[in-house]
């Protein structure tokens, strides 16, 4: 790797991508990028620990269209126009004009709602869950990046509800940031969460909660969100249900989603000067073992490598044994981020050790043969502690808190990162913040601070969260 991860980190992140085989960025349309397995194997791997989570609190996998007629996607007037600069329409059926416009999904309230009009008759239909995994579209005019912003999101996993009361939404609402909160933990990916102010949330929404991780070059990025829609969305799509009076009223409705954004993070989060170094959970390669070949040994060594493997099924483990040096082997596996490098060659066998290397610290281990897979579970175990630990350590450190706006302002010309101030509620304030600084108000983090606004002085008990965003 030519460059760092910390003092270049926009090489760091674009070398990576190719080299670690994520995406293959050559797709000759802009924003549109191709899958490697490698990459695809990590994207397998994700999915599968949020569909757990999700699973596990009672949401149902579902699949809805694609494409969604104008005339449903325009019913909801601020989610229109909160979408409408970012929508690609299908407009002909091969040489005929189509008489009502398709659109491709930027996200499926559209879609998934007018059905949810047809499914909820009664209160005891709901709670609904439903979640989907899909592709959606998006005519991004911001300059576009793998994974972190496409034009077709390839990985967004959004979960609709539908419930019989404000509280049961309120509660969903809860419900989704604990989920949220679970899966970036099992990622090691750190995050901070505020509720987004008013001009910047959801178009639809009654109010958004935001997930926010910050990377290298001190920018913070949005990593989830979680909506509480309220009636907004059941009034226009009438979805209305009969509630224990007997009386119809319309549904409270919440959804949440995440993208490939995730796993730009979980990529970014762990890496260094070497390349990646990947959750044990979730990589494609738990361990790697490299034969060091010795002449006349080298059937031997093959034969105790194979057994390896076996002892430790059900890891994900392969054998490196290409004819190539173990350096330029290391220095792969290193880029790819395999958690765990296991060496056998003469040496080990006859001591009857295996010689592990972590990826994370570069620690060279002497593991007994015999107890070689409890030994190996419990270093991989070490290894996520470890991860998930400096991780939220190197967060720690780029959140601080400022009095003045000047302070504010100082810290993110220096360093970026998240800085938290006080401030007023005052849309005036929130722009004159805004404009001195240079950077946008990523949400609001808590109501209950004593203090006065950072910009006019007032006394206020409203402490929001600043920073540089993607
Ligand atoms: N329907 C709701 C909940 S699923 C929704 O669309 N919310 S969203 O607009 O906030 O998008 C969900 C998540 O997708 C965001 O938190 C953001 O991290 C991610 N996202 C949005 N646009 C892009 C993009 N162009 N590329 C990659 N990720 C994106
Ligand atoms: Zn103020």
């Amino acid at each position: 790797m030519r460059d760092t991860w910390r003092n270049n980190f926009s090489e760091w992140y674009n070398e990576i991508i190719e080299k670690a085989e994520i995406l293959d960025v050559r797709y000759p349309v802009k924003g549109l990028y191709v899958w490697f397995p490698y990459g695809f194997s990590i994207r397998s791997h994700v999915l599968h620990v949020i569909r757990r989570l999700l699973n596990e609190k009672n949401h149902q996998e579902a699949l809805f269209p694609l494409l969604i007629p104008e005339d449903e996607f325009a019913k909801e007037a601020k989610h229109i126009r909160g979408f409408e600069d970012e929508v690609y329409w299908v407009t002909h059926g091969g040489l005929q004009e189509l008489n009502v416009k398709l659109a491709l999904r930027p996200t499926s309230e559209t879609a998934i709602y007018p059905m949810f009009a047809v499914w909820i008759r009664s209160h005891r239909d709901m709670p609904l869950k439903i979640y989907q995994v899909v592709n959606t579209f998006r005519y991004e005019t911001k300059h576009t990046r793998p994974l972190l912003r496409l034009r077709e999101i390839t990985t967004f996993k959004e979960a609709h509800t539908a419930h019989s009361s404000w509280e049961d939404a309120e509660a969903q609402v809860a419900e989704a940031i604990e989920i949220y909160k679970k899966f970036f933990d099992t990622l090691g990916v750190p995050y901070t969460v505020s509720r987004r102010p008013e001009w910047d949330k959801f178009p639809g929404a009654e109010y958004t909660m935001a997930f926010d991780t910050i990377f290298p070059d001190g920018r913070a990025l949005q990593i989830a969100t979680v909506h509480n829609l309220g009636q907004n969305f059941s009034k226009t799509f009438e979805i209305t249900f009969e509630n224990l009076e007997g009386e119809q009223e319309h549904a409270y409705q919440t959804c949440y989603g995440i993208s490939d954004r995730v796993i730009a993070a979980l990529l970014v989060t762990h890496g260094d000067d070497s390349g990646l170094c990947l959750m044990p959970e979730v990589a494609p390669i738990q361990v790697v073992i490299v034969p060091i070949w010795f002449k006349g040994k080298q059937e031997e060594i093959n034969r105790e490598v194979k057994k390896l493997q076996e002892d430790l099924s059900p890891l994900r483990v392969s054998i490196d044994d290409r004819e190539l040096r173990p350096g330029s082997k290391f220095y792969d596996w290193e880029i790819k981020g395999v958690p765990l490098r296991l060496e056998l060659g003469p040496r080990d066998l006859a001591d009857n050790v295996v010689t592990a290397v972590r990826r994370d610290t570069g620690e060279k281990l002497r593991l007994k043969r015999d107890d070689v897979k409890k030994e190996v579970e419990g270093i991989l175990e070490k290894i996520t502690q470890d991860l998930r630990a400096r991780a939220w350590r190197v967060f720690e450190e780029k959140i601080k808190e400022a009095a003045t706006v000047e302070e504010a302002s100082a810290i993110l010309r220096k360093e970026g990162g998240i800085v938290r101030i006080k401030w007023c509620g005052s849309e005036d304030c929130a722009t004159d913040i805004e404009e001195t600084t240079g950077v946008s108000i990523l949400g609001i983090l808590s109501e209950d601070v004593e203090g006065k606004c950072a910009q006019c002085g007032r006394p206020t008990k409203t402490l929001i969260q600043l920073g540089r965003t993607y």
